[in-house]
Parts: structure tokens; C-alpha cells; sequence
């Protein structure tokens, strides 16, 4: 059976099938364009009659208005004046007595004529539309549609606009060009390598995420829902800028103005997207002074908001940007969120509060570095997993490599970032950072020193690749650490480099493995087939830049060199970078990806560390954990809403 209803359209009525009718498909698709019109005068005529009955049946003043209580709920208690309409259209009556009578009788009068007005004007135009052909009603239509697209475009398009903020003084953003020729040298390779990962994605992978340098054409990966976000282009710009690449700067910069846009039904990683985009966009924005970036990474942080919506506030792993529903991995220990996702959201988030003038983002990570202190820890450690829901510690399972190392990153970033004012972040990273020392850091019998990771009770003897940007860590943070403990700290940063450099030196290719032990006469060297692999990580490469930076010891810059060379020997392919399947064999196979972090971060601490130390000093300067650069807020007398770091 099909009754019709209402649906609006454009202000006016029209009648169309009701839900029911789904299920007669051939009542849908038999009814003609002009049989929706005599519907249409049908339904009309039939509110007119209701309505003529209403106002025309004697003593209709008992009706003058419904009376069911609701209205002093639904409508605000605004005193109207005489004769003002509701909202709803009644005319509000007040008074009693014969004046107030005939008054009365008049604006029934008024409003029986103008129901009479509109009724005969509603039938004149259905009138006319019957007159007119199908082809000129469905022009009619259209345009009206067009119309209706075109005003919700504008509406979009009209940018928030954003409190003016002092812009943090930019310091050291210059050439760096360093004074001696060789290493001018080796700095003009790096800036050649990054022209060709760059003109490569250019020409086979531009708008995708990234690169397939093989098959040369566009890749991504489930952390940026597949949908194409540009997310090399992002990543890439700040490198640009700083290897005075402006040409290919101005490039990815247009690509954004015009394509980068996040009201995507993508479900993405709330972490990737945030270290890369907003974090990319900052520092972009930072460094050319360009309002677009800024504006594109406010807009992205308000789709990465819904993602906090869970009982305890610690985000969910995914959100999808346009719905605003997030979610956990499948794999994560009883559906836990991850420490090193949820707890490297602060460098971003505080930027963006400070840009914006919105203190939520802001009391979003701060919250959870509440909630973070309020919980017991086993040992000291911080578990890798935590339920969003409960609030509890999944597995214990602590590492300073994967699905923990930027929590600690940040915590200590915090610290610097806010011109070392946050000392409750600084408090945390050094009690974490001494449990680490005390239940996770060895020396293996070959005296190398490892960062191993805690397991249901034991300690495995193994280190990841992504652990190796500890050593940077280390060094970044000595200074300020208590018990006057630089020296000693500047130290364990330069063991884990020498033992990153030995994980790479003990291969066939000089390139380091996924994974590596010190277990059973092993040193440094991967044994699992799934362990042999390098994908261009950059996190052996930043702790030789950190080390250099703060020693100026020349091996640090002869050990950059050599991974330079090795990854420009047998990662190299005419489409662009690839990572290789198999590091101890002297014939490797390609994994066929260009990794965005490639062009953000390998690359661009390779450049820094044959570049002279006034480019981006760290005083000035903080990198995040994507390598991008965000300025040191030198906030003295202002204090972020919520904070309790006042000076
Ligand atoms: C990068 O996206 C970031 O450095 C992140 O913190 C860890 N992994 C990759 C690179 O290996």
C-alpha cells in the first residue's frame, strides 16, 4: 500500500511515497512525473478542506489554540507582544470582552483570507507546472538542485576564522650551509636524493598517499583508510622548505589548497594522521608563514576530536573522519588503545590550542596524562595497552621500540616544547625513563648495550629498529636531568648508537634490520626471516643527527654517510626509494613502497646532519616524532587554559 507523505523540498511541499512503498518497487517506478502532480493537486486540495473546516466550522474560537503544556517546553518563555506570532505560526491572543472580541473576529477574518491567498496560489502553480512539458519540469528540478549543491558548497567553504595569535619568533630557518666543501658535498647528494623520491612520487604516486616506486604508481596502507590524503605531499613540505626546494614546495602547497580534504568517509589512525598531517601542516605553517596550513590542520584536528568520545577519554586508535565513530585494532590486547598512539597527541594538540584559542585540544592530552598518573605501574613501566572503556592495563607488555616509544618521546618534548616550564611532563619522563633503565637497558656479553622489552614477567633480549631513536632521546634529555645526571645520560646516547651502528654494520647491505638480539651468541643481528627487512625508517639516522648535535663527534657524520650510500646503492630504483625484503642478502628484493616518512624524516636528518647547527636549532625548535618541526612556545606570562606549569 502507498500513502503518500510529506517530504520539504526547497521551502514547499511535496507529496512522494511513504517508506512502505519500498517494498513495491513497480508502484515506485511506474509513478510519472506528472502523476506526482495531480498527487500533488490531490493533497492540496485535501489541506485545504482540513484547513476550511477548522477556521470555517461555527464556534471554532474553543480552538484558538492547543492547550497540551507543551509549548511552555518547546518554546522558549519570551513574553510575545500583542498579536506576535510563535514560531509555529499561532497568533498569541490576549485579553477578554467585547473590544477583544471583535479584535479577535478581525484577525480570524485576515487569516482565513490569507489561507484563502496562499491555497489559491499554491493551486495556480501546480496549475502551471501541469502545463508544462516533462523535460522543461526536469530542467526545473535540476537547476533547483544545482542550486541547492552550490549553496551547501559555499557554506563549506567559508573558513572558520581563526584568533590572531603572536607568531613564536622563527629562529634558524636559514640555508645552512655548512663551511666545508665535502660536506657541502654530501649535503648536496641528500637534497639530490630527495628530488628524486619527490619528482618520482611527482610523476607516478602525486595525490596518493604514497609511492609504489616499482609498479610506479600510487600505494597506501589502512592507516590512512584508503582514502588519498596526499599524505607524502604533507609529510614532505617542511623537508622542502628546508632544503630550499621552493619550486616543489609551492607544488605540494597548491595540491592542498585544492584537494586536501578531510569530510572523507575514511577511517583513519588517529596517531599516523595526526604525526604526519597536523603535525606536517604545523610545521609548514611555521615555517612559511602560509595561513592555509594552519587552517587545513585546525579543520583536520576537529575530525580527530569524536575520537575522544569514549568513557574514560583515552581516543580510540581509528576514527572515521566524516562520522566521527572510532574504534580499536582488532589485534590490541583486549581491545585496548595503544600508549605510544594515545600518548603522542600533546605536541600537536597544545599548538593547536594556542593557534586557535580553543582550549580543548589542549584539555583533551591533558587529561589523559591525568588519568596516566593516577594509575599504578608494575615495576615503575607503563604497559603498552590500555582499555578506553575500563580504564585498565591490557597485557603488560612494556617497550621503548613499537606501540610505546613516542609516549616517552613526547612526555620529554612537552617539557622543551613549553620552554621547559611543564615540569610535570619532565617529572614523568625522568621516572619513566629510570624504571626503563633499571628493568629494560643491558649490556649484551659483547658489551653493546640494548633497550630489550618487558614481557609478561621476563625481559626479551631483542630491540627494534624503532627503539634506536632512544639514543637521540637520551642525549636530547640530559640536560635537565636530575641528579645532575647529563653526562651520564649523553652516554647511554651514544651506547645505543654504537649499537644501532653495529645492527647496520653486521649486515650485507649496511642497512639495519626490523629487529636484531642478543640472545644464544647473537649480537645485534636479526634471526627471524620477518625481522631482516628495512623500509627506510629514519630512527638510526636521528639519533646519529641528536649525537652530532650535542658532541660534534665526526663518526656520527661518517656513519650517516655510509647509510646515505647504502640506501642510495640498493634502495634506489628509476621510480623513486623502495625498502628492501632482506638485508643480509647481497641480492635483496624491493617491498615496493616509497614510506612517506622517507621524505619527512630519513631524509631530513640526513640533511641536518651535514648541515651547519643554525638550521632549526634545538633551543628554538622541537621536532616531533614524524621530524616535524614545531617552535619552542615561549610563553612566559601566558598560561594555557588548564595548566599547571604557571610560572
Ligand atoms: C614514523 O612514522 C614515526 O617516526 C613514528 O614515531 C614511528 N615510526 C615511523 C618511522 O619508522
Amino acid at each position: 500500500m502507498t500513502t503518500p507523505a510529506l517530504l520539504p523540498l526547497s521551502g514547499r511541499r511535496i507529496p512522494t511515497l511513504s517508506p512502505g512503498a519500498a517494498s513495491f518497487p513497480h508502484h515506485r517506478a511506474t509513478l510519472r512525473l506528472s502523476e506526482k502532480f495531480i498527487l500533488l493537486l490531490i493533497l492540496s486540495a485535501f489541506i485545504t478542506l482540513c484547513f476550511g473546516a477548522f477556521f470555517f466550522l461555527p464556534d471554532n474560537s474553543k480552538h484558538k489554540r492547543f492547550d497540551l503544556g507543551l509549548e511552555d517546553v518547546l518554546i522558549p518563555h519570551i513574553e510575545a507582544p500583542k498579536g506576535a506570532k510563535h514560531p509555529g505560526g499561532q497568533v498569541v491572543i490576549h485579553g477578554q470582552g467585547g473590544h477583544d472580541e471583535h479584535r479577535h473576529r478581525e484577525e480570524e477574518e485576515s487569516l482565513r483570507d490569507k489561507i484563502r491567498v496562499d491555497h489559491e496560489r499554491a493551486l495556480q502553480e501546480a496549475k502551471e507546472k501541469l502545463r508544462k512539458s516533462r523535460d522543461e519540469l526536469r530542467a526545473e528540478i535540476q537547476t533547483e538542485k544545482s542550486k541547492v549543491v552550490e549553496d551547501l558548497k559555499k557554506k563549506k567553504e567559508v573558513p572558520k576564522p581563526l584568533p590572531p595569535v603572536p607568531m613564536p619568533k622563527v629562529v634558524g630557518v636559514n640555508d645552512g650551509d655548512p663551511v666545508e666543501p665535502d660536506v657541502k658535498e654530501k649535503r648536496d647528494k641528500i637534497r639530490e636524493m630527495m628530488k628524486h623520491a619527490w619528482d618520482s612520487y611527482r610523476q607516478y604516486g602525486w595525490g596518493h598517499n604514497e609511492l609504489k616506486p616499482l609498479a610506479k604508481k600510487g600505494h597506501s596502507t589502512n592507516i590512512f583508510g584508503n582514502s588519498q590524503m596526499g599524505a607524502t605531499i604533507v609529510d614532505a613540505l617542511d623537508s622542502l622548505y628546508m632544503m630550499g626546494l621552493h619550486d616543489e614546495f609551492k607544488d605540494g602547497q597548491e595540491w592542498i589548497e585544492q584537494n586536501l580534504d578531510f569530510s572523507v568517509n575514511a577511517e583513519v589512525s588517529v596517531f599516523e594522521v595526526n604525526i604526519r598531517f597536523t603535525g606536517g601542516l604545523l610545521a609548514a605553517y611555521y615555517l612559511s608563514g602560509q595561513e592555509v596550513f594552519k587552517v587545513k590542520a585546525v579543520q583536520l584536528a576537529e575530525k580527530l576530536l569524536p575520537a575522544f568520545n569514549t568513557p574514560t577519554g583515552i581516543p580510540w586508535a581509528m576514527v572515521n573522519l566524516k562520522s566521527g565513530v572510532g574504534r580499536n585494532w582488532g589485534w590490541a590486547s583486549a581491545g585496548s588503545s595503544i600508549l605510544a598512539e594515545f600518548g603522542t597527541l600533546h605536541m600537536e594538540f597544545v599548538h593547536l590550542t594556542y593557534l586557535t584559542g580553543n582550549p580543548a585540544y589542549y584539555q583533551k592530552v591533558m587529561h589523559i596524562r591525568k588519568l596516566l598518573a593516577k594509575m599504578d605501574r608494575p615495576n615503575g613501566l607503563y604497559p603498552n595497552y590500555l582499555n578506553p572503556r575500563t580504564g585498565r592495563w591490557g597485557q603488560h607488555h612494556t617497550s621503548v621500540g613499537g606501540l610505546g616509544d613516542s609516549f616517552y618521546e613526547y612526555l620529554l618534548k612537552a617539557w622543551l616544547m613549553s620552554d621547559k616550564t611543564d615540569t610535570e611532563a619532565r617529572k614523568t619522563y625522568d621516572d619513566a625513563i629510570e624504571a626503563i633503565e633499571r628493568h629494560l637497558i643491558r649490556k649484551s656479553n659483547g658489551g653493546l648495550t640494548f633497550i630489550g622489552e618487558w614481557k609478561n614477567g621476563h625481559l626479551e633480549r631483542k630491540m627494534g629498529h624503532l627503539t634506536c631513536f632512544a639514543g637521540g632521546m637520551f642525549a636530547l634529555g640530559a640536560d635537565g636531568s636530575p641528579d645532575d645526571k647529563a653526562g651520564h645520560y649523553l652516554q647511554l646516547g651514544a651506547e645505543i648508537a654504537h649499537t644501532c651502528h653495529e645492527s647496520y654494520d653486521r649486515t650485507v647491505l649496511k642497512l639495519g634490520p626490523e629487529a636484531f638480539k642478543f640472545d644464544s651468541g647473537l649480537e645485534a643481528v636479526a634471526v627471524r626471516q620477518n625481522e631482516k627487512y628495512y623500509i627506510l625508517r629514519p630512527e638510526v639516522i636521528e639519533t646519529y643527527w641528536y649525537m652530532w648535535r650535542f658532541t660534534h663527534d665526526p663518526k656520527y657524520r661518517q656513519w650517516g654517510w655510509e647509510a646515505a650510500q647504502a640506501i642510495d646503492k640498493y634502495c634506489r630504483v628509476s621510480g623513486g626509494f623502495s625498502g628492501v625484503k632482506d638485508v643480509y642478502s647481497s641480492n635483496p628484493t624491493y617491498d615496493d613502497v616509497q614510506q612517506s616518512f622517507f621524505l619527512a624524516e630519513t631524509l631530513k636528518y640526513l640533511y641536518l646532519l651535514f648541515s651547519s647547527d643554525d638550521l632549526m636549532p634545538l633551543e628554538s625548535w622541537v621536532f616531533n616524532t614524524e621530524a616535524h618541526p614545531l617552535p619552542v612556545l615561549h610563553l612566559a606570562n601566558l598560561t594555557l587554559p588548564g595548566s599547571q606549569a604557571q610560572r
